[in-house]
């Protein structure tokens, strides 16, 4: 199984490459985020709380995450792989995964890090926001505090994949596809 994670800060284009990697190599797509909305679009419980936060920057609390995770899981039992797209978030998420996939003897082969500056990152998401309809993304303050949130707690994600030697980093500015064949050049190493 490949199982990868993408990771970076909000806007780094985690989901914009994640589309492009799940149509060449076959692999279920996982976006936390993706999943969040689909909950407050159908108006559950879940996704009027998830809201509050999201819509404040904040990060949605790690059992929700991953009892959403975990379900996916459980419900593409034959996928070749997964494509993990801003999860895990936190380091207890990333023990989690490990404790969740390592049960199933399919462990994450390797964290591919896309790495944009601020100014970028702000510079993206107000742009997005213009036409996605996403709260979270149509202002400037909420966009730095979703920032800081990376920072002070995302950021330390990278370490814990460090110390298993599976973090690569990659320049996330530069075109779509420039930025794509630089990760699938690290995918190929996990390939062959
Ligand atoms: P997410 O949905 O994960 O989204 P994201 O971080 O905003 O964006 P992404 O990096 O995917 O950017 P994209 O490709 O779209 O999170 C939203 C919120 O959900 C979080 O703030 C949090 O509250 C909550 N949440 C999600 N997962 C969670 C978890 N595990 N734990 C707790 N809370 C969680 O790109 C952005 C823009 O840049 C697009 O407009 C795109 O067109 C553009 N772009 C992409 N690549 C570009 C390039 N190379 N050059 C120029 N522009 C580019």
């Amino acid at each position: 199984m490949l199982n990868l994670v993408l990771f970076g800060p909000p806007g780094a284009g985690k989901g914009t490459q994640s589309k492009k990697l799940i149509d060449k190599y076959g692999l279920i797509h996982l976006s936390t985020g993706d999943l969040l909305r689909a909950e407050i679009a159908e108006g559950t419980e879940l996704g009027l709380e998830a809201k509050k936060l999201m819509d404040h920057g904040k990060l949605v609390p790690d059992e929700v995450v991953i009892g959403m995770i975990s379900h996916k899981l459980d419900a593409n039992k034959d996928a070749k792989g997964f494509i993990f797209d801003g999860f895990p978030r936190t380091v207890t998420q990333a023990e989690e995964l490990d404790e969740l996939l390592n049960s199933k003897g399919a462990p994450i082969c390797c964290m591919i890090a896309l790495e944009v500056n601020d100014n970028e990152l702000e510079h993206r998401l107000l742009l997005r926001g213009k036409d996605s309809g996403r709260s979270d993304d149509a202002n400037p303050e909420v966009i730095r505090k979703r920032i800081k949130e990376y920072n002070d707690k995302t950021a330390p994600v990278a370490d814990f994949y460090k110390g298993q030697s599976k973090f690569n980093s990659i320049n996330g500015i530069g075109s779509v596809d420039e930025i794509f064949a630089a990760i699938c050049a690290i995918v190929e190493k996990y390939l062959k």
